[in-house]
């Protein structure tokens, strides 16, 4: 698998999709502290939250080859400035859009936002969603070393 960071506000789904993607029991549990989980650097929310942080993120970043920018559905908003992702150089910016499985999700709104941010693709994933899983894990190479 490709060393790979995620960001996104707290609560859109990072440690949900870390745990699909693991193959592991999906159970809630609030990140409080940034979690290395052999190729995946998970963050917490405040990171992308408080542009305090963001030199934190810039640090974290220098480990992995591609950043995923999280982003619910059903968020109204977004907390990724436009191109957010010239804030890391030489790396794979993608985008994965979660939570599409809620009544009032908008993939083509986080889609937006993503894109101005400056992913360069975006993935969706809901809840049983295998489809949606399947992709993301193939772009991230999972299964490979
Ligand atoms: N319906 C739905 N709920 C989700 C999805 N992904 C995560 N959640 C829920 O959103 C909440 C926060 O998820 P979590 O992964 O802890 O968010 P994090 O703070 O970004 O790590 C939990 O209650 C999850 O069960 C999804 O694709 N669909
Ligand atoms: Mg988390």
């Amino acid at each position: 698998m490709k060393k790979t960071m995620l960001i996104g506000r707290t609560s859109c789904g990072k440690t949900t999709l870390i745990q699909k993607l693991m193959n592991e029991e999906v159970k809630y549990k609030k990140t409080q502290s940034v979690i290395y989980k052999s190729k995946i650097i998970d963050t917490p929310g405040e990171y992308v939250e408080n542009k305090m942080f963001y030199k934190s993120l810039l640090v974290l970043s220098a480990d992995a080859k591609i950043i995923v920018l999280v982003q619910s559905a059903v968020d109204g908003a977004t907390l990724f400035p436009p191109k957010f992702s010239t804030m890391f150089s030489k790396k794979e910016i993608i985008g994965v859009i979660t939570k599409t499985d809620l009544e009032n999700a908008s993939i083509e709104r986080s889609k937006r936002f993503l894109l101005e941010a400056g992913a360069t693709e975006v993935f969706t994933i809901g809840f049983n969603d295998e489809k949606g899983l399947e992709e993301i894990r193939k772009r991230l190479q999972v299964d490979e070393n």
